[in-house]
């Protein structure tokens, strides 16, 4: 399915369901093909009848989940590659490790994840509005074009990562998505700056947030958190002058599933700020205690966001709402699927970065962690973005090696040697590791 964008006009999939003969669905559904209800806020439910194509197991060390994907069948979503089914209500869908050689994630195969059931699968240009409201003197409704017309455009290259990206490997486990290491993607994002929205409706004093909201919905009561997904960011915390509403990914419109027609990017903070299909944007006077800042996506305030499943019990930890991404590098190859060839030159490759300032170091490791060799950097898309590293290493005997990479950003943080354990599963950035095998080069 082809998306059409015609400013000021419609905006539609190509294929639109109401326009489909009945046959022609009917060879679909036969054909194992997928359907995406059209309608604006339908539920997208049971539309996945794709091939379940087996993910080929990998494995990253003695974790908890010894995959570095999650373990899932491949599903087709429109405007999407074969990408790693965690769940389909709502759509959760995990980046395969492949994608992630290159510095950019190609839209096609960037992750997804909603909260609620009824998401967007249409939306029309000519009635959609983006609203900025709430303790402001002149409140706006600007359209698509006035965005990209009347506010300067600026592009930023960040890594939208999910707050439980890596879950999996949670010991004691913890309930939620059990992701492995895809729930994770950079783009570079184009659109206008949060603050010139702000500016241009004159933010009244006594304001202390700024609230955002889409327009996927849930079946719940209004105002509970289960009816719809608000998160907030403090108007004094310094993010709010780098945050964008971007109406571009990689150059294209954005994917339905990735929140079509414009996002939030909040460079450095986890995914969970993040808003998809952006439709309003409040000033608030008071600070956001709904679910979705009070109680869901809080840590605890201790270093690292730590803690143990008894401090827990024992009510003794202060939750904080979580904030921006630790240092975190990984290893995509070799990735341990076939031998390696004794003597033979091996060049390992990946990512790196953190959301506390651009990374500066990575280091490799083939003997588990006891020498560390430093690997060279690729090019530097800005702080925001994945930073690809490559180093040659030689295995000059043959046996099992656990290869294992390090990185350190420009505040000094560098990766440790210990999971971290909280209730929500989040912040994992514990060292990577990969075992491979060598073997008689023949
Ligand atoms: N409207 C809306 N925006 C949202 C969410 C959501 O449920 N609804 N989930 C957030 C979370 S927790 C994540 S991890 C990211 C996922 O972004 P992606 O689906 O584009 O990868 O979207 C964020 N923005
Ligand atoms: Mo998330």
């Amino acid at each position: 399915m082809r998306l059409y964008i015609n400013i000021g006009g419609e905006v539609m999939l190509e294929e639109k369901s109401g326009l489909m003969s009945r046959r022609f669905l009917l060879k679909m559904i036969g054909g194992g093909a997928v359907l995406l209800g059209l309608n604006k806020l339908t539920p997208a439910s049971a539309q996945v009848s794709g091939q379940a194509i087996e993910s080929l197991p990998s494995f990253t060390g003695p974790d908890a989940n010894p995959y570095w994907n999650s373990v899932g069948s491949f599903v087709v979503y429109p405007q999407k590659l074969p990408l790693i089914q965690l769940t389909d209500r709502p759509v959760q869908l995990e980046t395969p490790r492949n994608y992630f050689l290159a510095p950019f994630t190609p839209n096609a195969a960037f992750y997804v994840r909603w909260h609620l059931d009824e998401i967007p699968n249409a939306v029309s240009l000519s009635d959609w509005r983006l609203l900025v409201e709430g303790n402001v003197e002149k409140s706006l409704a600007l359209s698509m074009s006035d965005l990209m017309n009347q506010f300067k455009p600026v592009s930023i290259a960040a890594v939208n990562q999910c707050s439980g990206n890596s879950r999996s490997r949670f010991q004691p486990r913890v309930p939620g998505g059990q992701w492995g290491n895809g729930a994770m993607g950079n783009a570079l994002f184009t659109g206008v700056r949060l603050k010139d929205l702000l500016n241009a409706v004159g933010v009244k004093t006594g304001s202390s947030q700024v609230q955002f909201e889409g327009l996927d919905r849930g079946r719940g009561p209004e105002g509970k958190g289960s009816h719809s997904y608000l998160k907030s960011l403090g108007l004094s915390d310094p993010v709010i002058d780098e945050t964008i509403v971007a109406y571009e990914m990689n150059g294209e419109p954005l994917p339905m599933l990735n929140g079509f027609p414009v996002r939030l990017v909040v460079p450095g903070k986890f995914a969970t700020y993040w808003t998809k299909a952006l439709t309003w944007i409040r000033v608030l006077t008071e600070p956001d205690t709904n679910y979705w800042m009070a109680k869901a996506y809080c840590i605890p305030n201790t270093p690292r966001g730590n803690t143990t499943p008894e401090n827990v019990n024992e009510g003794k930890v202060e939750m904080i709402p979580i904030g921006s991404m630790p240092v975190r590098s990984f290893i995509i190859t070799p990735d341990g699927s076939c031998k390696i060839p004794e003597e033979m030159p091996v060049s390992a490759r990946g990512i790196a970065f953190s959301g506390y300032g651009r990374v500066v170091k990575v280091e490799f490791s083939w003997d588990g962690g006891k020498f560390w060799t430093k690997a060279e950097l690729g090019e530097d898309y800005g702080q925001y973005s994945f930073r690809t590293w490559e180093t040659t290493w030689i295995p000059k005997r043959t046996g099992k090696y656990v290869l294992s990479v390090r990185a350190t950003d420009v505040k000094g943080n560098t990766q440790p040697d210990e999971g971290v354990w909280n209730p929500g599963g989040y912040l994992w950035n514990k060292i990577e590791r990969q075992e491979v095998f060598v073997g008689a080069a023949k």
